[in-house]
């Protein structure tokens, strides 16, 4: 057997060889000579796990043996990507890949595009999940994620007549070459109903408990030098195996396959929505289903190794990402009160200093309430906990804040009304003794206005834990010129301790350094328009600026504002010809939550801007605009690298974090943006004169109500009018009258909640100031080394150590 990291760095072996050989012909029983791509993306996948998996067994006796505090993420997303590069490149076997792919005459970069990406993940939140599973296994971190196995992924966008359309994503239709699947440590979940399938619906049958099965599929999750890899286990929902022999032999064959596809379909699908709570109950379950697995599991470990209920706050740090899995604050107490037969008193000390809560948004829509009744139904035991929970809470804040019942209507984990619901936010603070925000400006409006009175009766529970992202994937898997440059320059210790790249300050004034970074952009750029070509066929110029904005499509993040700038600056082409500009590519990328019909006219406007500008023999050569479909990990990985500005323009106050800010920034992109979210601490690291902020602050945002108005902007604003008169008088829609009217109801007659208009003059202004630096081009690439050089901050290594000293007391625990 291969023993990778203890005889130095892995060489190409005959062994390694026939590895792959093996997995080619008996993996799929087929003839080596008749394989196709994919079957060899499966055979070197395999064989890339084979040598990691020695080391994934050793991590785990270690833990075993060590038994030190574990760390649990519970995260109802993990946006992994892909993992095929990433794992190679962290087990540092890119020397032996290169040389193999050489010898077998495989060509590496389509071997790549052959594995899906696993889009466990609306955005943001679940690729911060996996960005901080990598950091945690680099760092030496013994933790665990625990997720579903969603057959179905986010959905994949396709372009139709510049609608978004969507497909399901069956990205486990080919065995999933990194999963391992763990049916011995099943877990049973069990519902205070039942369900039955009745004409095509679902239907719930209360007062009938019934039980689930949890499958545990296990992946690897490679620190980078290989030397800890940790475990991202994902739940898939089953039947029992028990019942179906009863409903066998009383004769209802079928009625008991129905019912075991019904437990079956409870991870079918991920929720394509990251923005509302819209009360779906098959969520709602799901939510459950993620907690009572994972605590089961990580409550059957504990006690593996320990008598003492008392000690798991010692033993095991729960991080709970968003409400999702707040469940677990009545589970947890259910344990230890029904099984572990502890009192109240421990059992709430106990499950408090196990549980963190990490809260990613602010919008009132997307915080999540269930209704009472459904607790009725599903989770009766759980209902009675929570109210015991809420009647102490209430009972505290009263004696604390005498004559003060507002307060104590808000801090209730109860909301009243004529469907009287669970609010999962309070629940997951009042449960836990952490809970943070993911940006500065972010926790700061957590504390002071979302949730104000509860944050005042437990003032050291708050916190903030900047986000962070992952230099592996983000730098040195994503953009190899750059990286290369840079460990050139500095030494490759910046790969795990990102704070060295401060070291690159100084060569900002290097003529040299300047050009070698330059050259990176450039072949960034060449590569990014290379894989367009021959994946889409859309040929787009490398020598133009690349000017990107790719996220979730939502009115928050104001993809409409950055459309109304690119019709100003079309217009100022078509009035003026002759007008002196360089030469842009605007790309779009993002996907709407299919019930959101808004973003979906914010799509097609995008896309029917690029069809006119690209038509239009005016502003041909000058400016392209184009709408890349189906964003997902691996386009952002391409992506990123290439561009040169990078948009960050929500409306002050309402984007959390933001993480592609930090991608962007680290790949030497510019950032025109507002002071929301992370960018305001990327704009202090870099200096302010090194960005180009614009706009409303969240302040101003928050006291806009008493003096906004879109109307003043129309008509005191040449450009502002001029740009929403042509996209109103059909110029983009001229076979499809009045499709973009939604769009003038949200900004000009419905008061706008987001401000567009208010930043429009500001974000043209900074538009300006970024083109007149970009004429100059060695100021230009000065600043994007210092924005490099002050990206340090933003890995997520910094942020996990963050986690690790302050929330989690968490140490490495090395793996021999
Ligand atoms: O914290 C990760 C990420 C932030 O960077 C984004 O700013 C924020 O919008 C996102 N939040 C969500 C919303 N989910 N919920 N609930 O994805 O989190």
């Amino acid at each position: 057997l291969l023993r990778p990291f203890e005889c130095g760095p892995i060489q190409l072996t005959g062994a390694n060889d026939a590895l792959y050989e093996r997995h080619l012909m008996f993996d799929n029983v087929v003839d080596p000579l008749a394989v196709g791509p994919r079957e060899r993306y499966e055979a070197v996948a395999r064989s890339v796990r084979d040598i990691l998996s020695q080391r994934w067994i050793r991590t785990e006796q270690t833990y075993d043996r060590e038994n030190p505090k574990r760390v649990y993420y519970l995260s109802m997303e993990f946006l992994i990507g892909r993992s095929l590069a990433s794992n190679v490149a962290n087990l540092l076997l890119d020397p032996v890949m290169r040389q193999f792919t050489e010898e077998k005459g495989l060509d590496w970069l389509s071997l790549l595009e052959q594995e899906p990406d696993a889009g466990l993940g609306n955005g943001g939140l679940g690729r911060l999940a996996a960005c901080f599973i990598e950091s945690m296994a680099t760092m030496q971190i013994p933790a665990m994620g625990y997720g579903l196995r969603y057959e179905y992924g986010i959905f994949r966008q396709a372009i139709r007549d510049g609608w978004q359309t969507e497909q399901p994503d069956n990205w486990l239709r080919y065995p999933d070459p990194w999963e391992v699947a763990r049916p011995h440590e099943e877990v049973e979940v069990t519902l205070g109903c039942s369900f039955e399938v009745r004409g095509g619906a679902l239907v719930v049958i209360p007062g009938e408990p019934s039980m689930l099965v949890g499958l545990p599929y296990d992946r690897p999750v490679v620190g980078y030098g290989g030397k800890t890899v940790n475990t991202l286990r994902l739940w898939a929902a089953a039947a029992p195996h028990s019942f179906d022999f009863q409903v066998f032999s009383a004769g209802d064959f079928v009625g008991a396959l129905a019912e075991r596809l019904t437990a079956e379909s409870l991870t079918r699908v991920l929720y394509p929505d990251d923005s509302t709570s819209m009360g779906h109950g098959l969520r709602f379950i799901q939510e459950y289903f993620l907690v009572a697995c994972s605590l089961a599991d990580l409550v059957r470990r504990f006690r593996r190794n320990n008598d003492d209920w008392g000690v798991l706050p010692e033993k095991a740090a729960i991080q709970l990402n968003d409400t999702h899995p707040s469940l677990a604050v009545p589970e947890l107490m259910r344990i230890l009160l029904d099984e572990g037969r502890l009192g109240w008193d421990e059992a709430w000390d106990i499950t408090r200093r196990t549980l963190a809560y990490t809260n990613h948004t602010l919008l009132p829509e997307a915080l999540e309430k269930w209704p009472l009744r459904w607790f009725e139904v599903l989770l009766p035991r759980h209902l009675e906990i929570i109210l015991e929970i809420n009647h102490r809470l209430l009972g505290d804040v009263r004696s604390r804040f005498p004559h003060d019942e507002g307060r104590v209507g808000r801090v209730s984990l109860i909301e009243e009304g004529d469907v009287r619901k669970i609010r999962m936010a309070n629940l997951a603070i009042v449960g836990s003794h952490s809970t943070n925000g993911v940006a500065a400006i972010h926790s700061n409006l957590l504390r002071t206005v979302t949730v104000k009175d509860l944050a005042e009766v437990f003032p050291e529970r708050f916190s903030n834990k900047t986000n962070g992202v992952t230099p592996r994937r983000w730098l040195l898997l994503a953009n190899p010129a750059l990286a290369a440059t840079i460990t050139r320059a500095i030494g490759d210790g910046w790969i795990t301790d990102l704070s060295q790249l401060e070291r690159l300050k100084p060569l900002a004034g290097d003529q040299g350094f300047l050009s070698e970074v330059r050259a990176a952009k450039r072949e960034a750029k060449i590569r990014f328009a290379e894989w367009l070509r021959s994946t889409s066929g859309v040929e787009i110029d490398p020598g133009t600026i690349f000017d990107s904005q790719v996220k979730r499509i939502h009115e928050y993040k104001r993809q409409l504002l950055n459309g109304l700038r690119v019709v100003a600056l079309y217009n100022r082409l078509r009035q003026n010809p002759d007008l002196a500009m360089a030469p842009r590519t605007f790309f779009f990328a993002g996907k709407a939550a299919p019930a959101y019909r808004l973003a979906k006219i914010v799509i097609k406007l995008l896309n029917n801007l690029a069809g006119t500008i690209d038509g239009d023999p005016v502003v041909r050569g000058r400016m392209r605009v184009v709408f890349l479909p189906d964003y997902c990990v691996s386009l952002a990985e391409k992506l990123i690298p290439a561009s040169d500005v990078s948009n960050q323009i929500s409306t002050a106050g309402y984007e959390a974090s933001g993480t592609s800010n930090m991608k962007f920034m680290m790949n030497g992109a510019l950032t025109i943006g507002t002071r929301d979210g992370a960018a305001i601490e990327m704009s202090e690291a870099a200096g302010e004169e090194n960005f180009f902020l614009f706009g409303l602050t969240a302040d101003e945002v928050a006291r806009s109500q008493s003096w906004y108005s879109p109307q003043w902007h129309y008509d005191n604003e040449p450009e502002t009018r001029s740009a929403l008169d042509l996209i109103f008088s059909g110029h983009f829609s001229r076979y499809e009258p009045g499709v973009f009217e939604p769009l003038r109801d949200t900004l000009l007659m419905h008061g706008d909640r987001y401000r567009h208009l208010a930043d429009l003059t500001a974000y043209l202004d900074a538009d300006r100031r970024l083109l007149e630096l970009y004429a100059d081009q060695d100021a230009w690439t000065r600043k994007a080394i210092l924005n490099i050089a002050a990206s340090g901050r933003f890995s997520s290594d910094r942020s996990i150590a963050e986690y690790a000293a302050e929330i989690w007391d968490a140490k490495p625990c090395p793996v021999r």
